[in-house]
């Protein structure tokens, strides 16, 4: 009986080893390792906001200075009709996710009465001292859904101990009223400007303790400033982060304002970067930073170049909307801000890849490698139902197969073998198509990887035929390309530092902007 059973058990070994030999070499688990540093959770989810809003407001917003001296009188802030709500909802109806306010500018007044100052809202006749725009604003966020930020400014033209170390503990209580009444918060903006103050002299901040207890207090806060730690300024102010973007960043020695990285590496990041630091695309609506009643917001054409320069370019866009002296968003801003957001839902609602791929009608999308399968049914997939997609509990054994590119489910992703790092993907449609706009994204939980690629078309008789080559891609990009038809489209990664992790491909046709 035991020599049976032996003999059954070997049977049955043999059995499985020659089954597996001819079944496709296909396994769920082992995803790619990270590659290089890679961002917390609190850097996915802010990037994953894309746009949030800039308001810049106080003393300014009544003299029509830019920087202002900081010898202001309170009273002249008094906005006759503050409303809040009324920010919330433009920020809502042009698709921001967030808010961020100029709590303290360079002038030091602050728009809350903050104990560690005398130059306040507190101070001022406005509601009898009684008012408070970060209370006020960050209830209506709350109210709203939309995320809240603040810019503290740490260059200081009132405080009276500016230039000298008691002032980084003014600073840090400063800090510490705004984190602990109005949060939470997801960013904290420090500028980088860092002049005299009213004794002549310039601070030597204290960034370490800043930063320090900014976390402690609010944990998921992203820390903006010229070197982070949780986002960083793109080197200008003109809404255009580089071609090459890395959301990696050498910060060792260096500081925000006069010892920060220079311009250009700020605005394309270091190569070998030892920290996750993506950058953030500051631009104002109009030409200054606050409201001016003689200026006016930029064109919807210039509101997308601006999204393709930032967004489009692995960045996230702060666009600065500043309220008026009455306290509210100008009516020509808002309705700048809705046609802006119709622009861009016109363009980005129709995604051809996956309308084609959602249709009747056929379509393919094949990749040269996928990792751990050589299954033919998962390097190339035609007619793909619509319940394998997106789903990875229904075909578990296809994880990282190309059809993950489809659409916008953000964990799911194409993945090759961890030695390859050359591939590329083909989509095939049934009848041609036109389109103008290549959106692509890596899948950053896992790091930034590419670093160079090239967009092929297939022009038939003519054969293939490059039309853009480029080199990062990061958590976005979105490759401008002249308006083209064709069947087939191909996109060749030509070189990845790592495996190459993809979650998405889409193609669109801004018929506003063009070419
Ligand atoms: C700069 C400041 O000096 C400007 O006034 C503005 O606040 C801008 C966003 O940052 O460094």
């Amino acid at each position: 009986m035991k020599r049976y059973v032996i003999l059954l058990i070997a049977c049955l070994l043999v059995l499985a080893v020659q089954a597996q030999k001819h079944s496709p070499k296909v396994q769920p688990a082992d995803p790619p390792a990270p590659y290089g540093p890679v961002p917390t959770p609190a850097q996915v989810a802010w990037q994953r906001m894309e746009m949030n809003m800039f308001c810049h407001f106080g003393p300014n917003t009544f003299t029509g200075l830019e920087w202002g001296e900081g010898t202001e009188a309170e009273d002249i802030f008094n906005p006759t009709a503050l409303d809040c709500n009324q920010w919330v909802r433009v920020a809502k109806n042009a698709g921001f996710g967030g808010i961020i306010l100029t709590a303290k500018h360079h002038d030091g007044f602050c728009l809350w009465p903050n104990p560690a100052s005398t130059h306040t809202v507190r101070e001022s006749a406005w509601r009898n001292g009684q008012g408070d725009v970060l209370k006020e604003l960050s209830e209506a966020c709350k109210k709203g859904g939309v995320k809240f930020g603040i810019y503290i400014s740490p260059w200081d033209r009132n405080a009276p101990t500016y230039g000298t170390p008691a002032y980084n503990k003014v600073f840090l209580k400063t800090l510490r009223s705004a984190h602990t009444y109005y949060g939470p918060i997801f960013e904290q903006w420090f500028d980088g400007a860092n002049g005299e103050g009213p004794n002549g002299k310039r601070q030597v901040y204290d960034w370490k303790k800043f930063n320090a207890q900014t976390l402690k207090l609010q944990p998921n806060a992203v820390i903006f400033s010229d070197v982070g730690p949780g986002c960083r300024w793109v080197g200008n102010e003109e809404g255009s982060c580089g071609r090459t973007c890395w959301s990696r960043l050498d910060v060792e020695g260096r500081e925000p304002g006069n010892n920060a990285p220079s311009q250009d590496t700020l605005n394309a990041g270091n190569y070998n970067g030892a920290r996750w630091i993506p950058a953030e695309t500051d631009v104002s609506i109009r030409p200054g930073w606050f409201w001016r009643d003689s200026e006016h917001p930029k064109s919807v054409q210039e509101l997308l170049k601006i999204y393709y320069n930032s967004v489009g370019r692995n960045s996230l866009l702060l666009l600065n909307v500043p309220p008026d002296n009455r306290g509210l968003i100008p009516a020509e801003d808002s309705l700048r801000l809705v046609e802006f957001r119709a622009a861009l839902d016109s363009i980005f609602a129709h995604d051809l890849v996956t309308e084609a791929a959602d249709g009747e009608r056929y379509f393919g999308i094949c990749a040269s490698n996928v990792r751990n399968s050589d299954h033919e049914s998962c390097r190339c997939w035609d007619n793909i139902p619509a319940y394998m997609r997106g789903r990875e509990n229904h075909c578990w054994s296809f994880r990282y197969c190309p059809a993950y590119l489809i659409g916008d489910n953000y964990d799911s992703y194409w993945a090759t073998d961890d030695t390859v790092t050359t591939a590329w993907v083909e989509l095939e449609f049934n009848e041609p198509q036109t389109f103008n706009r290549v959106l692509l994204q890596e899948y950053i939980p896992l790091g930034q990887r590419v670093e160079s690629f090239h967009i092929d078309i297939d022009e038939g008789a003519h054969g293939w035929r490059t039309i853009a080559k480029e080199s990062t891609i990061g958590y976005k990009r979105i490759v401008l390309t002249e308006t083209v038809t064709t069947k087939r489209v191909r996109i060749v990664i030509d070189r990845s530092r790592s495996c190459i992790v993809l979650n998405r491909v889409g193609l669109f046709w801004d018929k506003i902007l063009g070419e």
